[in-house]
C-alpha cells in the first residue's frame, strides 16, 4: 500500500502485553484474568490493516472471538473461571461458546508464533507469504475445510509484502523488530502452553 506513516501499533507493545501475560503464568497460584488476555489478543488487530482484503473473513473471525472473550470478563474474572462456567453449563463445546471461542484465539496466537519464529530464521527479504502460509498450514491447516483452506491459500498468494516492508511499515528496523519478535516469542510460548494446559487438564482436549 502507499501508506507513508507508521502505523500506531508497536510490536513493543504486542511483546510486552505478551510477557505481562507469561509473567502471571509463571506466578504460583496465580490466575489470568480475562480481561487482561483478551487485551492482549487485541493488540493484533491492526496487523489487518496491512494485510489484503483477502484477509476480511479472517479478521472478522478473529476480531468477533477476542471481542467475546472482552465481553464474558465482566462475569468471569478469570481464564479458569470462564472455562469452568462452559464446563457446567455443558457448552464447551457449542459454537460461539467462550471456551470454543478461546481455543480458536489460542491458535491465532500459536500461528503468529510460528511466523514469527520463521522471520527470525529466515532473511529480511525473504517474502512474508511463504512464512505465513507455513505457520497457517501447520497450526491451522488440520483444523479447517477444504473451502477455508482453499481461501486461505489464496490470500497467502496475494499477499506481496516483504518482511523489511512489514517491518518499516510498524516503523521497526530489522534489529529491533527482531528483538521484539523474539520477546513475543518466548512470552506467548508460555501463554500457549498454559492454556493447553487448562484444556488438557480439564479433559477437554485441543484437537477440535
Ligand atoms: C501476516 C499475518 C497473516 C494472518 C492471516 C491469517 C489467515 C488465516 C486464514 C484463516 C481464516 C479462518 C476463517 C474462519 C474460520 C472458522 O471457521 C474457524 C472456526 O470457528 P468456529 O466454528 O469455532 O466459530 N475459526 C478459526 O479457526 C479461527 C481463525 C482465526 C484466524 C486469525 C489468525 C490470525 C491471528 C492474528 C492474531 C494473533
Amino acid at each position: 500500500s502507499g501508506r507513508k506513516e507508521p502505523l500506531a501499533m508497536k510490536f513493543k507493545e504486542i511483546a510486552d502485553a505478551f510477557r505481562e501475560l507469561a509473567v502471571i503464568v509463571n506466578t504460583p497460584n496465580s490466575d489470568v484474568p480475562v480481561k487482561l488476555f483478551s487485551h492482549a489478543c487485541s493488540r493484533f488487530f491492526l496487523i489487518f490493516t496491512v494485510l489484503k482484503p483477502a484477509f476480511k473473513f479472517a479478521e472478522n473471525d478473529y476480531v468477533s472471538k477476542v471481542n467475546d472473550l472482552a465481553k464474558a470478563s465482566p462475569s468471569t474474572l478469570t481464564l479458569e473461571a470462564m472455562v469452568d462456567r462452559d464446563i457446567e453449563a455443558k457448552r464447551v463445546r457449542k459454537v460461539g461458546s467462550h471456551t470454543r471461542n478461546l481455543l480458536r484465539v489460542k491458535r491465532g496466537l500459536e500461528m503468529i508464533r510460528v511466523l514469527c519464529e520463521e522471520t527470525l530464521a529466515t532473511e529480511a527479504d525473504s517474502p512474508l507469504k511463504d512464512a505465513a502460509y507455513k505457520a497457517y498450514n501447520q497450526v491451522f491447516g488440520p483444523h479447517h475445510g477444504w473451502a477455508i483452506q482453499l481461501a486461505a491459500s489464496t490470500g497467502f498468494g496475494s499477499l506481496l509484502l516483504s518482511k523489511a516492508e512489514l517491518f518499516r511499515m510498524f516503523n521497526e528496523t530489522e534489529e529491533t523488530a527482531k528483538i521484539h519478535i523474539q520477546s513475543y516469542v518466548s512470552a506467548s510460548a508460555t501463554v500457549i502452553a498454559y492454556l493447553d494446559y487448562l484444556f488438557l487438564s480439564k479433559n477437554l482436549g485441543i484437537d477440535w
